[in-house]
């Protein structure tokens, strides 16, 4: 993926809040182009091969039982300077500790079921846009 590609997902506890619309709607008008998005959910076993690179840290179990625990949408995004951007307008991962006005200051409950996920450098974003999306997805 190009280096102005971050990959995101919003995960099951906003999914289930119906903030879907209005989450989307503010990455699109931070100036970030989708490029492909579905709305899926993974079963426990391709939570934990997504989150493999976590799977040493204490959290890798509740984390891969939570983002299996309902519907996920993940989308590839395609902005100038993409993964660092996208990480400013999420915010932190505890969502005590993002700054106001970003989506997980916004829409986040707690630090696992905090809203949304991004990229954090652009040789992952490539392997996690791949991950869930083909080459024909892509638009
Ligand atoms: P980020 O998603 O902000 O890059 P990471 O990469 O440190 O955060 O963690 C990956 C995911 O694991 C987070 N999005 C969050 O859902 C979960 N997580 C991180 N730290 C904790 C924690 N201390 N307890 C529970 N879940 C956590």
């Amino acid at each position: 993926m190009a280096e102005n590609r971050t990959f995101t997902m919003i995960k099951p506890d906003a999914t289930a809040a119906g903030n879907t619309g209005a989450i989307t709607k503010m990455i699109e008008e931070a100036g970030f182009r989708i490029v492909a998005m579905k709305k899926v959910q993974l079963s426990a076993e391709l939570a934990g091969k997504f989150y493999e690179i976590h799977k040493a840290r204490p959290f890798y179990g509740e984390l891969c039982a939570y983002m299996s625990s309902g519907p996920i949408v993940p989308m590839i995004l395609e902005k100038e300077n993409a993964v660092e951007d996208f990480r400013k307008l999420i915010g932190a991962t505890d969502p005590k500790k993002a700054a106001p006005g970003t989506i997980r200051a916004l829409f986040a409950k707690s630090i696992d079921a905090n809203a949304i996920h991004g990229s954090d450098s652009d040789e992952n974003a490539a392997l996690e846009g791949n991950f869930f999306f083909s080459q024909f997805e892509r638009f």
